[in-house]
């Protein structure tokens, strides 16, 4: 069998801008790695082909011929991914097409009932790995579908949902694709080659607004140690490559765990490795001893999970009051060099004007190197879209392409959603301003941090301050989400 993997071309400019950061999926790459290899599989990353993803995919599907495509996709993906569902049948009529990532497993049924179904043969919930390697066996003829765990598909016109599987055992896992069956190329963070791994699936904080706990469950699995280095000698051997994003919902969990790993991995003595990672504050806070240990390790940038100043907001996402924390977290990794990108969520409900200011007044207090700051979004599914929808607060229930963090899609009980989005990103503007990078970052000694002093600041603060002149706030604003809408049209898929 030939099997092509794709994720989507959508991108959001939420830390930066879109093309400053381009990764590869590492989901379709470990759903890849796992089929077994008597079958073809190549691996597509549409981020890569954003401005001609139409013209790639049809060279590139009439070359292979795949007999199944399947395609990865987030909730606020899920439109591409349906245009890329009947792109492809369009020129490949006997393809068969398998969804899988967050919305498939999220929205399995409603997927099911809805005329997209049309172009769709089957669904894979939850982890992608081992049903995905039973479908392609059995599109082969060599297993059934309805024996395949979390495999969703057709009899007639219906689709049939087999029982979810259980998670999988991690130390069996292939290691993800990062070869030449990967057709696309050029991944990169501030031009900086970039590759992703995971040392562990999942997390048990009870975050109410997450996705998460519907892909694991509410686990923690980790993956041996032995294998999380065997991927990282694959990425610095084999990839040459130094920057390495850790995709784990919550590595630190277990600190523990964390300096054993950062032991083995200091004793490998990789130069010039950096390694990105999440992490919640509170485990980041009370574990100094860690900190110093990913110091070491490699680990350049955190990002942090501190969501809201506000400890209202905190009890209303469903965490723990980690404004003393995230401080704390802060202090420990700039003692040991480590640059931290702090997380907050605007659009609680009882968000008012004051509160998104005293939100990003408290993101410069505690000194967080950069920021990556959004909109509370109702993702399918979360306990937190049940509250708001119950309280009257979500603005727009079914158009999920605007479910990016980027978009309001609820109101506050002082701000219609229209204004809760200027208002967050105008107070971006006022309060946090202009990004001055840290001595942390300056000493990290990246090229770019010099183009962006003395090249792109500059000249961006010329022409912004023109059209500044010229439109006002509101006109600059306006440009602004002109730009934000053109963003993921892809009008050639059409
Ligand atoms: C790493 C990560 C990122 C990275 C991006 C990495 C990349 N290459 O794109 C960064 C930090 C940039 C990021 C940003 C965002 N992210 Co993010 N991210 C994650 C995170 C933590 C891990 C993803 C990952 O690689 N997991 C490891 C791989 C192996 O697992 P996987 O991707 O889930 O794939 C498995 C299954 O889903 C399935 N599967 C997946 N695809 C397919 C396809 C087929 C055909 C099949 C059969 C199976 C299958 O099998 C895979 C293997 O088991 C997840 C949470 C999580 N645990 O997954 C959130 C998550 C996916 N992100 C989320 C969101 C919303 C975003 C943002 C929109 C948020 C925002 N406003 O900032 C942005 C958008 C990014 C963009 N593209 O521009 C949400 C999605 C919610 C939803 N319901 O859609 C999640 C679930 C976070 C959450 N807590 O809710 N993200
Ligand atoms: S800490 Fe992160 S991964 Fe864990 S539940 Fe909260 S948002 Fe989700």
């Amino acid at each position: 069998m030939k099997v092509i993997l794709i994720s989507m071309p959508d991108v959001v400019p939420i830390i930066i801008h879109e093309t400053a950061i381009h990764m590869p999926n590492l989901g379709i790459a470990s759903v890849g790695g796992h089929i077994d290899e008597e079958h073809n599989v190549y691996l597509i990353d549409l981020i890569r082909k954003r401005r001609s993803a139409r013209k790639y995919l049809t060279r590139t599907m009439r070359k292979i011929r795949p007999d199944l495509v399947g395609l990865s996709a987030m909730a606020w993906q899920y439109d591409t991914c349906i245009r890329l569902a009947k792109l492809t049948k369009h020129l490949l009529p006997g393809v068969k097409i398998v969804i899988g990532g967050y919305h498939a497993t999220l929205m399995s049924k409603e997927i099911a009932e809805s005329p997209e179904a049309e172009w769709i043969d089957f669904m894979i919930r939850g982890e992608g790995e081992e049903a995905c390697r039973r479908l392609v066996n059995a599109l082969a003829g060599k297993d059934q579908f309805s024996s395949i765990p979390s495999l969703s598909y057709k009899e007639g016109q219906d689709f049939v949902h087999n029982p979810r599987g259980k998670t999988l055992d991690l130390s069996r896992l292939k290691l993800p694709i990062r070869d030449k069956r990967r057709l696309t190329w050029g991944y990169h963070i501030m031009y900086n080659k970039i590759e992703l791994m995971e040392t562990s699936r999942g997390c048990t904080r009870s975050c109410n607004f997450c996705s998460m706990k519907h892909m694991y469950g509410r686990t923690f699995r980790t993956f041996p140690i032995r294998r999380v280095l065997a991927d990282l000698d694959d990425i610095y051997y084999k990839r040459k490559t130094r920057w390495v994003f850790l995709v784990d919902d919550n590595m630190v969990l277990d600190p523990r765990r964390v300096i054993r790993l950062c032991d083995a991995i200091i004793e490998r003595k990789y130069r010039n490795l950096n390694l990105v990672v999440q992490a919640d504050c509170i485990s980041m806070a009370q574990n100094e001893e860690m900190v110093r240990k990913m110091a070491l390790a490699g680990f350049k940038s955190v990002f942090l999970g501190i969501e809201s100043a506000s400890k209202a907001n905190l009890e209303t996402a469903g965490k723990a009051n980690v404004s003393g924390a995230a401080r704390k977290a802060v202090e420990n990794c700039h003692r040991y060099g480590v640059m931290v990108i702090g997380g907050m969520i605007f659009g609680f409900p009882e968000d008012d004007e004051e509160a998104v200011i005293r939100n990003y007044e408290y993101l410069n207090s505690i000194g967080a190197d950069a920021s990556y700051c959004q909109i509370l979004t109702p993702y399918p599914k979360t306990e937190m879209r049940r509250a708001l929808i119950d309280q009257g607060l979500v603005t727009n229930t079914d158009n999920y392409k605007l479910y990016s963090g980027l978009w309001a899609n609820v109101k506050t009980r002082y701000l219609e959603s229209d204004r809760l989005q200027y208002l967050f990103w105008y107070h971006r503007q006022k309060v946090l301003g202009w990004w001055d990078p840290s001595g942390i970052v300056q000493s990290q000694g990246q090229g770019w941090i010099s183009i962006w002093m003395y090249a792109f600041k500059p000249a961006l603060k010329v022409i912004l301050g023109h059209v500044l002149k010229k439109h006002g706030w509101e006109g600059r604003y306006e440009r602004e989400v002109r730009r934000w809408t053109r963003l993921n049209a892809f009008e050639d898929l059409d």
